[in-house]
């Protein structure tokens, strides 16, 4: 009578649904190593630690709170190849009655759950992933009727679900759903910084760090000088110091950039959020908690909240509503890949190679250079946005495909023509100086449009739109910049438009990127 449980890599959580109601002494939980995984994308070798590290506490926890767990390990003798490949190995070992799993977390692995039980015969139970505030069918209930998606309105319908900064009358804290206006401030080099947690490597992770080196040499990512948390308890350590030290400046400092610090006033907390380790509504009760109690001011505590309740939620909603097909996505139909420098942080555009440098590093970067810095850059190049996304996926902690596509192919990228963003997330130059200290440190001029020294953020800004000008004239969002294009003499357009021409001849394309069928 045994139930067979597998659990995936992103989910690591003690009260996972599909192990809610079962009982420990008649199931066995199947966590699986597998090769497909590891190899989907070509992950940066610190994010391969960290999950397979993760996984391997989390068997020993659940082997400690009385769960008899089969484990998988890659090195295995057995090779182990792909979930469904391992899943018919354990249903040799254990006979089970039944498969309890709860979805996956992306398309391409919920087609793998879905097709077990024609192809082994036996019951597999699919249960919903109740980690996530809105469940699919929340979701596209919210969606109908309405003519496009707009994250603040979402937002809202979690606030008043969930009661977070609710007052008893049923009115959003402070009399204003949305402090963003308070949240946009530079921060300055000399300002004091929290320090980030260190959890230093154990023997489990030494093992793991070991096993990437020897079986993945292929792969790109600093393994020094480990720090991240393994297990739910020090994630909840990461956590307890966020809420401590860093909230508080959180709202401020939220969009501001600053050479060498890569962590600011921001929590650092998504890959254990995503992989499981922290609970996001918890984490978010937590932050009202301290507001509640006067430690952290309004704009921070909802500025937090948004992100988790709103964005991350909304993320995962439209990456389900789109349907699989949405990675194939090209509104301006580029095909560039991304330059090598994105493999290598060499290139003398300061915020470029900051950014870059920092995630070959930490496998981290927050929100503002991902979407303001790289994103911005490869849109204004004209990248194929499958190859940003596979940029994206391959580089940080925290990527899976429902969360990274719908932010690099989607906010990012404008890949969708508007489903995520109301417009394309673009800026020159004047952005990236007044939100960071990078362009004091940079050789080009952050001023300059024209000239060897002219900063290339600036006449690509101006080209991309003069090049999309047929896709999105008609956006009333982005009418203004028309209207400013056209009041530039024709002299100084036709030079502008060279010097980005210029640029992007000099730019090359490096080996990585998707194979796309022509025509
Ligand atoms: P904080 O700044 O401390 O924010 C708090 C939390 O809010 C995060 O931990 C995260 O759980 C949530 N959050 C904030 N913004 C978003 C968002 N847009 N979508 C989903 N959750 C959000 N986030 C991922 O978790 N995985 C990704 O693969 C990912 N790829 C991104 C790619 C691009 C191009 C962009 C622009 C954003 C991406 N994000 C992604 C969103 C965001 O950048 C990260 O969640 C954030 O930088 C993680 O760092 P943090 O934990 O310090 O976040
Ligand atoms: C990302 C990842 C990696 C690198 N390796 C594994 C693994 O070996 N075993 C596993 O169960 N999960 C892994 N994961 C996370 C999965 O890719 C993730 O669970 C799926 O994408 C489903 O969302
Ligand atoms: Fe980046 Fe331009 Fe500033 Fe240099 S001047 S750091 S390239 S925005």
């Amino acid at each position: 009578m045994t139930t067979l449980i597998p659990v995936l890599g992103d989910q690591l959580s003690p009260r996972i649904s599909s192990l809610q109601d079962a009982d420990p002494q008649a199931t066995v939980v199947l966590m699986m190593e597998v090769a497909d995984e590891t190899r989907y994308v070509r992950h940066h070798r610190r994010k391969l630690a960290y999950i397979l590290s993760a996984m391997r506490h989390h068997a020993e926890a659940l082997r400690a709170d009385g769960w008899t767990v089969d484990y998988v390990k890659l090195d295995d003798p057995a090779e182990p190849s792909s979930f469904t490949g391992e899943l018919a190995r354990a249903i040799e070992r254990h006979a089970p009655e039944r498969i309890v799993v709860t979805e996956a977390g992306e398309w391409r692995v919920q087609a793998m759950l879905e097709s077990w039980e024609t192809l082994f015969g036996i019951p597999v139970e699919i249960r919903t992933d109740d980690r996530f505030i809105a469940s699919h069918a929340e979701f596209e209930a919210w969606v109908e009727d309405r003519d496009g998606l707009v994250m603040e309105f979402f937002y809202r319908e979690q606030r008043r679900k969930t009661g977070l900064l609710m007052t008893p009358s049923g009115k959003p804290e402070g009399g204003r759903w949305n402090f963003d206006k308070e949240n946009r401030k530079p921060a300055q080099v000399d300002l004091f910084m929290p320090e980030p947690p260190r959890f230093p490597a154990d023997a489990i992770t030494r093992d793991v760090i070991a096993l990437v080196e020897e079986r993945f040499p292929e792969l790109q990512g600093s393994l020094e000088d480990w720090d991240l948390a393994v297990t739910r308890e020090d994630a909840l350590r990461a956590q307890a110091l966020f809420l401590d030290h860093a909230l508080c400046r959180f709202g401020d400092y939220q969009d501001a950039m600053v050479m060498g610090a890569h962590r600011m006033w921001h929590s650092h907390l998504s890959p254990y959020i995503n992989s499981g380790l922290l609970d996001p509504l918890a984490l978010a009760r937590e932050v009202e908690a301290r507001y509640r109690a006067g430690k952290v001011p309004l704009n921070c505590a909802e500025g937090f909240i948004r992100q988790v309740i709103g964005w991350r939620e909304f993320m995962r909603g439209v990456y389900w509503l789109a349907g699989p097909d949405y990675i194939e996505r090209n509104f301006f139909g580029t095909k560039r890949r991304l330059p090598s420098f994105y493999w290598t942080g060499e290139t003398d555009m300061r915020c470029l190679a900051e950014s870059i440098g920092q995630t070959w590093r930490y496998a981290y970067a927050h929100h503002i250079q991902r979407l303001m810095v790289t994103g911005n850059f490869a849109l204004l190049i004209g990248a194929d946005p499958l190859a940003v996304h596979l940029w994206y996926m391959e580089v940080y902690l925290d990527a899976y495909e429902w969360v990274t596509l719908p932010n690099t192919l989607g906010m990012s990228q404008y890949g969708d023509g508007g489903l995520v963003g109301t417009k394309p997330y673009v800026s020159s130059a004047a952005y990236i100086d007044r939100m960071s200290d990078y362009c004091g440190h940079c050789r080009y001029d952050p001023k300059q449009r024209i000239g060897p020294d002219a900063c290339p953020f600036n006449s690509l800004y101006w080209d991309f739109f003069a090049r999309n000008r047929d896709r999105l004239e008609d956006n009333p969002r982005v009418r203004n910049v028309y209207r400013t294009w056209d009041r530039f003499d024709g002299d100084v357009q036709q030079a502008v438009r060279a010097q980005a021409a210029g640029f992007l001849a000099g730019l090359d394309e490096a080996p990585y990127g998707p194979e796309r069928d022509e025509g």
